[in-house]
């Protein structure tokens, strides 16, 4: 048991050479936009906020702009086939395609992390329209993912230059509480962990503030090392997943199997009322992952007291976890596509500044459930 917990990196200041402020949006390639755009809407609660397609001079695709407080995913899918977006979808089935991030200046973002050795997806563009301009500029990280760097100035459109604002009078969902993405977390290729690490260290300037080992996280089945990378300011966080050789086959060999690859696994995102969230969630049909109820026999000797009631906890299966700083509650979706790739975390932070280790065992068996129900361990 090796896990390492690193002292937080308060002290950010002049050294920070890509001062992030924050995830801007979420962008993924699907089969359907209209399709994926209403189940965020219906199941989870966002709310329609701009469109670009061939409408609005997008003549290669359809793009829907969604949002639930600080929460903003992109829906985008290819209108032929002979582009990037579809071969995407081809390979990787649903999933994310870019993680963006909100920069003050995105030509320096671009400028810093391509003369440290990131590739370059996209150079710095500045786009215009009459509510103003954003600067935007992109590269490559793990698989075919990339992070955006999103430099929004005083821009007040609906989204950006090149989408308007859409809206529909009958169809506004009640949002579910959820308000901002904690953490992304990347599968990488089998010892891939090490240089993805070494590449948000020096490209992004990203610290390590956690790592897990297959000690921590194995099963009695499959395996797995995390190290979670911070930015400076703490508020962007990506852990980085590589599968470990177990019994049987590890969940993040699974996934590369079936995304073909190295991709985001989960996002996570946060919420002040977990019940709440979860309980609206499930009446709209998002699926969860159980874990047995004896997990909480045991509950309070393992994390001591908390504020909520144990009971509606257990009804939902929702996971509680302690660190030195105050506890967590957490809880997993399953797949949301047919393909066992991409997944949500729903989580509640109260003090706790870590991802829930203690959950991991009852979370990696109710995880290797559903791989044996799928056939694959
Ligand atoms: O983000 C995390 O580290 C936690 C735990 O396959 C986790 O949510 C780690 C790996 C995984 C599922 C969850
Ligand atoms: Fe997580």
């Amino acid at each position: 048991m090796s896990t390492t917990v690193q002292a937080a990196n308060a002290v950010n200041n002049t050294t920070d050479f890509l001062p992030l402020e924050g995830t801007d949006y979420v962008e993924f390639y699907v089969g359907n936009a209209k399709q994926a755009a209403h189940y965020y809407m219906s199941a989870f609660g966002f709310q329609a906020i701009a469109y670009a397609g061939p409408e609005t001079g997008m003549k290669d695709r359809a793009s829907y702009v969604v949002r639930q407080h600080k929460l903003t995913f992109v829906l985008t899918t290819p209108l032929r086939p002979d582009n990037e977006m579809a071969d995407h979808i081809y390979k990787h089935g649903d999933g994310v395609k870019a993680l963006s991030l909100r920069v003050q200046d995105a030509t320096s973002a671009w400028q810093e992390t391509t003369s440290r050795g990131a590739t370059s997806y996209m150079e710095p563009v500045t786009m215009k329209d009459d509510f103003g301009e954003v600067v935007m500029s992109g590269i490559h990280t793990y698989g075919d993912t990339v992070h955006l760097f999103i430099e929004r100035k005083n821009y007040t459109g609906a989204f950006m230059p090149g989408y308007r604002a859409w809206s529909n009078p009958y169809f506004q969902p009640t949002d579910t509480g959820l308000l901002y993405v904690d953490h992304c977390v990347g599968n990488v290729d089998w010892n891939g962990m090490n240089p993805w690490v070494k590449f948000y260290e020096d490209v992004m300037g990203f610290k390590n503030i956690l790592s897990f080992d297959d000690e921590d996280i194995s099963t009695e089945y499959s395996a797995l090392m995390s190290k979670v990378m911070s930015s400076g300011n703490g508020f962007v966080k990506f852990p980085i997943n590589e599968p470990a050789e177990g019994k049987k086959k590890s969940q993040v060999e699974e996934y590369l199997e079936f995304y073909q690859g190295e991709g985001v696994q989960h996002v996570a995102l946060a919420t002040n009322d977990i019940v709440t969230t979860v309980k609206d969630l499930m009446s709209r049909g998002v699926e969860f992952l159980k874990v047995p109820t004896t997990y909480y026999d045991d509950l309070i000797d393992r994390v001591g007291a908390i504020d909520e009631d144990i009971e509606p906890l257990k009804e939902l299966g929702i996971l509680v976890d302690r660190d030195n700083e105050g506890y967590l509650l957490q809880l997993f979706s399953k797949p949301v596509e047919d393909r066992p790739t991409l997944f949500f975390e729903i989580i509640q932070r109260k003090g706790a500044k870590s991802f829930g280790k203690g959950n991991f065992k009852a979370l990696f068996e109710a995880i290797e459930r559903e791989q044996e129900a799928r056939g694959n361990l």
